[in-house]
C-alpha cells in the first residue's frame, strides 16, 4: 500500500476530503447510449473511464463511488456495450466505456461500439479528461497505444490508470509502472502522474476521488 501511495503525488487532506464528500454524494444513471446523436446535453464538466475490455472500468466506477452493482461488471469482455452516463451529485458526469479489443460478441457489434467510443473520445466538449485503464498483469499493449495517439491528435488530456494491482507481487508492478511511465511521457496529451489502483483491494480509489473532485462544479 506505502509502496503504491508513494508513486501517487501528494494531495492535500482538504482535497481528499473533497473526494470522499463528491463520492459519498448521489450517483444516479442518466443514460446508455448507442449512437452520438443520443449523448446527453452537455450540463457538467465530464470524465470518462476507457480501456480494453476486461479491464475493469465499471469495478473502478463502483469501487469510486462505493456502489457494488451501479456499473454492470463481468468476468466474460464485453459486458459494457454502451456508454453509460452518470451523474454524480449533480457536480460531475461519469462515463463508463464499452472497452476496446478482445470482446465475446459479434464483430459487426464491437466496431460499432469501439467507433461510437473512438467518436466520443475525440469529440465530445465537455470532456475534462479521459482516464486510461491498463490492467498492471497486460501492461500497455497496441490497442493502448492507438487510443494514446487518437487522443494526443485530438488534444484530448488523458491519465493513466492501472487496475488489479492486487494481482501482482510489488516487484512486478514496479515494472509496469515504469514501463506504463515511459509510455506517458512519450505523449504530450498525457497528465504526468500514473495512477495505480485496486477496485478489489481499494488501493489509489480515495486518491482517485480526490483528484477527480478537481473537475467537479462547485
Ligand atoms: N482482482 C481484481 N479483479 C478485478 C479488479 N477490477 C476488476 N476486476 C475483475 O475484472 C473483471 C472485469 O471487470 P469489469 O469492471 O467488468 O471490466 P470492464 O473494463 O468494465 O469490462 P468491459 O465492460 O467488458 O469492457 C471482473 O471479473 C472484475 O471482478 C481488481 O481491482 N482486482
Ligand atoms: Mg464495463
Amino acid at each position: 500500500m506505502v509502496h503504491y501511495e508513494a508513486r501517487s503525488a501528494e494531495l492535500t487532506s482538504s482535497q481528499l476530503e473533497a473526494g470522499r464528500l463528491l463520492f459519498a454524494g448521489q450517483c444516479d444513471f442518466i443514460a446508455a447510449v448507442n449512437s452520438m446523436h443520443a449523448l446527453p446535453p452537455i450540463t457538467l464538466p465530464e470524465v470518462c473511464f476507457a480501456g480494453r475490455s476486461n479491464v475493469g472500468k465499471s469495478s473502478l466506477v463502483n469501487a469510486l463511488t462505493g456502489r457494488k452493482t451501479l456499473a454492470r461488471t463481468s468476468q466474460t469482455p464485453g459486458r459494457t456495450r454502451q456508454l453509460i452516463f452518470f451523474d454524480l451529485a449533480h457536480r460531475l458526469q461519469l462515463v463508463d466505456l464499452p472497452g476496446y479489443g478482445y470482446a465475446s460478441a459479434p464483430k459487426s457489434d464491437i466496431k460499432a461500439w469501439t467507433n461510437l467510443t473512438r467518436k466520443y473520445l475525440s469529440g465530445r466538449i465537455s470532456l475534462q479528461r479521459v482516464f486510461l485503464l491498463i490492467d498492471s498483469r497486460r501492461g500497455v499493449g497496441k490497442a493502448d497505444w492507438e487510443i494514446m495517439e487518437l487522443l494526443n491528435d485530438t488534444a484530448v488530456s488523458w491519465a493513466a490508470v492501472l487496475t488489479k494491482a492486487d494481482k501482482l507481487k510489488p516487484a512486478a508492478l514496479e515494472t509496469v509502472c515504469k514501463v506504463t511511465e515511459a509510455a506517458i511521457t512519450k505523449h504530450v496529451a498525457a497528465f504526468p502522474e500514473l495512477f495505480v489502483t485496486s477496485s478489489k483491494r481499494g488501493d489509489g480509489v480515495a486518491h482517485l476521488r480526490g483528484h477527480l473532485a478537481l473537475f467537479a462544479e462547485n
